[in-house]
């Protein structure tokens, strides 16, 4: 996620830090390449030109000119700012007085409204909501086809998208349904349109008009970078849109429509989608964004990911696990998956602070999620009594777990040397002398 720009952020930063003490010429400086770097991101030239006026301004007058902490000075009134350009704070989603509350996706064609309204519905449950996902689409059955095998997968219900009806119609028959199965939140999926013109928008206009939604987002997709930034002016006014739902933010494109939106629309960005998979969605937080961008990570983010994804009860059984010392290879699996759970490696190592340097370090075959898959398929591959008790895998056992597992030995003996190093490790810290990695013992 806007990788490049945090590389490029981070290389300025450094040299300035290099510096000691900062001069108005090494700020001009820094502050050149900063906008380059932001340009470059495909940051809308207004909003760039309206930030770097701000920080400058900001470091001048907290007269960091001159100071020894002025190279810290600079990072940190360069991330207050762009906290500012990206909103200040988080924007949850408004509620209606008189359930349901209806949110209402909107969007380009193919901008991700199908897959982010079920995702929505999957983030939104774990906090208590009663979804139902409406499929408001009435020309393209494959259209509501698509809701509804997201809404299998998620169980969550499914209306509509089984045949032409029209915007009033489905809003009824919708409304209705969720009173009828006391559901409290519709989010309806809404057909693309390919562009920000009258006769494209009418259907879109009557939907709106029917459901009368609590909230409009507009779905926009952060690889079409400045595109999506005009969608969103010309869309606002036309649909009466309340917020945005950054998509496709995993891509390695430019991404800077995600820091320019607010700043020219003064809508605010609610979430942003960062992968293809359903639980690929996080609340947008703009400080917490703001510290990723600039390398700083954003640890409030991965705890709230691990404590969604990690299983409360397995988590106790670790720590027991953990206080005596044992580890199988059946805890040893465990472990991988819930690590897992969270994400893609690499966007999980993104949100802890110093480890984007280590990330290029980083053993290839540790991001590589195929070698994940094999070391799965080994340990599945051994008998429960060679996950109990490694120790008993001989030669000739290796020899038969690499084979049904598709693996080389070679591979097996790497899978063994790993739990042998992590048990280690364990009962370091079971005994009190490794790293105090969890806290003060209770
Ligand atoms: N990598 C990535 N892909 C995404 C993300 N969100 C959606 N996609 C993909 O984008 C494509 C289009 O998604 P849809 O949800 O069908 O888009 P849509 O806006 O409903 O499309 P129409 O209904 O045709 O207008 C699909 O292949 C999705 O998997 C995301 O956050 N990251
Ligand atoms: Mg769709």
């Amino acid at each position: 996620m806007l990788e490049l720009l945090t590389d490029k952020l981070q290389t300025v930063f450094h040299r300035l830090s290099n510096r000691g003490i900062v001069t108005e010429k090494d700020l001009d400086e820094a502050l050149r390449e900063v906008r380059l770097a932001l340009l470059e991101a495909d940051v809308n030239f207004k909003v760039v030109r309206q930030f770097i006026a701000d920080v400058r301004e900001d470091a001048l007058g907290a007269q960091v000119l001159g100071s020894l902490t002025g190279p810290q000075q600079v990072i940190s009134v360069v991330h207050k700012e762009l906290v500012k350009t990206l909103g200040e704070s988080q924007s949850t989603l408004q509620t209606a007085k008189q359930p349901p509350t209806v949110v209402m996706l909107v969007g380009l064609k193919g901008s991700g409204k199908t897959t982010t309204a079920a995702k929505l519905a999957l983030h939104l449950r774990k906090g208590g909501a009663r979804p139902l996902l409406v499929a408001a689409d009435p020309h393209r059955v494959a259209a509501g086809e698509q809701l509804r095998a997201l809404g299998r997968q998620l169980n969550v219900p499914v209306f509509g998208g089984d045949g032409a009806t029209t915007p009033s119609q489905v809003a009824r028959g919708a409304l209705e349904e969720a009173r009828r199965t006391g559901l409290n939140l519709l989010l309806v999926d809404t057909p693309g349109y390919t562009q920000v013109a009258e006769e494209m928008l009418t259907e879109v206009k009557e939907l709106h008009r029917s459901f009368s939604p609590s909230e409009v987002l507009l779905v926009v997709d952060a690889m079409t970078g400045q595109e999506a930034v005009n969608v969103a002016q010309e869309s606002q006014e036309a649909l009466g849109v309340t917020g945005f739902i950054i998509t496709k933010m995993d891509g390695d494109a430019r991404g800077g429509a995600a820091l320019s939106i607010r700043a020219v629309t003064g809508l605010p960005v609610k979430f942003i989608g960062t992968g293809e998979k359903v639980d690929a969605l996080e609340p947008f937080h703009p400080d917490r964004f703001a510290s990723r961008i600039l390398g700083m990570g954003d640890v409030l983010s991965l705890v709230e990911k691990a404590q969604e994804t990690v299983d409360q009860a397995e988590a106790k059984a670790m720590e027991r696990k953990l206080k005596t010392g044992t580890l199988d290879l059946n805890d040893f699996l465990a472990q991988m998956q819930q690590v897992k759970r969270m994400g893609p490696l690499t966007q999980v190592l993104d949100m802890i602070p110093g480890m984007r340097g280590i990330k290029g370090q980083l053993n290839e075959a540790m991001l590589d999620e195929s070698a994940w898959k094999r070391t799965e398929a080994i340990v599945y591959s051994m008998t429960p009594r060679e996950r109990r008790n490694p120790e008993v895998i001989d030669g000739s056992r290796r020899r038969r777990i690499a084979q049904g597992s598709g693996a080389t030995v070679q591979d097996v003996n790497v899978l063994l040397k790993q739990w042998r190093e992590a048990k280690k490790l364990m009962e370091a810290l079971a005994s009190g002398q490794g790293p105090k990695m969890f806290g003060p013992p209770r």
